[in-house]
């Protein structure tokens, strides 16, 4: 009965991988570099590839087109290559609207008119790689907001995000999505433009019909209820995707459910509720943005897939009828409680058996330990000075 729930569950469980998650990155106050780290396009596939390999589960590699398609339509053909080569697809494409000096003032709400063009014609490019490399989504997050009060017309700028949204979604093919990002704040500090799901939500709607909102786990602010706007975007039908990662503080990018495990059970409960209700499944893009500095790279995406994984085949334990009935009769404690059984069941048997049964290696973290990779591109990559290729 468990297994069967799980086998069902992992079957139906796809998680893709973001480029900038094998890069060295840090916090702003250091960045301690990894010899292993990846810092070319081809790394950065070849450690996607390792890692789908080993899980099974994640067939397709996030890219920021600053730090991997910085040339544009003209880095496609090397993406198939490597696609090809490593067995990964490319993903979600994601545009940067934050980084070049342009931007010192925001993107889609600067007051220049010029920078808010530029800013357009970024996301027209990227959807434009998006097409060649038949990516889907296009997932925009924006760093703009503004430090100190009074210093900018927060419903002027609005408008100016409306309209490059809306530029962009006429962009878009028939079978592509917009997903609007929210942060509360970081990097800026007063007020940010897209600062929570509810303003996501209007301007996905405001955008068309093929813009949804992504949720990252870890923008909102502390004990903010995340499952309860991800039942709200599911019933609105509005949820695109997430990108998952763990906090404990701000936007932390910890591994997931290293702080929190019950925090994401309760959202993948929300979901497997939601398509029990419906009976239909949403199409939601599972995303890890996930860039700590101290972990090795690859095992700590594995581990976050992992935990994905088995948070995800717990929530599905949850009898959805009996916990119906329990909500009607108020019987407070006995629904408590058909989650708390669910979340305390062990399923990493279960999740096991599925893995040999899907002809992966049972303990993914313990073969890549095994396989040998990580002391080869440690000699590899070690002996070139160390690069710094994102900053997420
Ligand atoms: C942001 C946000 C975006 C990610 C960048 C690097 O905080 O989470 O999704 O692309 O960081
Ligand atoms: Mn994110
Ligand atoms: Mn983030």
């Amino acid at each position: 009965m468990t297994s069967d729930a799980v086998f069902r569950a992992l079957d139906g469980f796809r998680i893709e991988l973001p480029s900038w998650g094998f890069a060295n990155t840090g916090t702003r106050f250091g960045k301690f570099l990894q010899p292993a780290a990846a810092v070319t396009i081809e790394e950065k596939f070849s450690d996607a590839g390792e890692v789908h390999a080993l899980t099974g589960v994640c067939p397709t590699l996030a890219l920021h087109v600053l730090w991997d398609l910085p040339d544009h339509t003209s880095g496609v053909a090397e993406v198939e290559k490597l696609s090809a080569r490593y067995r990964v697809r490319a993903g979600s494409i994601n545009p940067n609207l934050f980084q070049d000096q342009q931007y010192k003032f925001g993107s889609f709400a600067n007051p220049d008119p010029e920078v808010r063009s530029a800013a357009v014609r970024h996301v027209a490019d990227s959807i434009a790689i998006a097409k060649a490399l038949e990516s889907r989504d296009v997932s925009l997050w924006f760093a703009d907001g503004s430090n100190y009060p009074g210093t900018a017309g927060i419903r002027e700028r609005r408008a100016w995000f409306i309209e490059g949204l809306q530029a962009s979604h006429a962009r878009l093919a028939a079978n592509q999505r917009l997903l609007v990002e929210y942060k509360p704040f970081e990097p800026a500090f007063y007020h940010t433009d897209i600062a929570d799901w509810g303003m996501a939500l209007l301007l996905a709607r405001a955008a068309g019909p093929q813009a949804r909102v992504l949720v990252d786990t870890g923008h909102h602010y502390l004990s903010q209820n995340i499952e309860q706007i991800v039942a709200w975007l599911l019933a609105e039908g509005m949820l695109g995707g997430f990108h998952f990662n763990d906090r404990r503080y701000a936007d932390d990018d910890l591994t997931l459910g290293s702080i929190d495990p019950y925090q994401v059970f309760r959202i993948f409960h929300e979901i497997h509720a939601f398509a029990h209700d419906t009976g239909a499944q949403p199409d939601i893009a599972y995303m890890v943005d996930q860039s700590h500095n101290l972990k090795g790279k690859i095992e700590a995406m594995i581990q976050t897939v992992c935990v994905a994984q088995e948070l995800y085949a717990k929530a599905a334990l949850v009898d959805h009828a009996e916990l119906a009935q329990a909500q009607r009769q108020t019987d407070l404690v006995r629904a408590e409680s058909i989650l708390q059984d669910a979340f305390a069941t062990d399923v990493r048997p279960a999740v096991r058996e599925w893995r040999t049964a899907r002809k992966l290696p049972p303990d993914p973290l313990q073969a890549f330990r095994d396989s040998g990779y990580l002391e080869r591109i440690t000699a590899e990559r070690g002996s070139r000075s160390a690069g710094v290729s994102s900053y997420a």
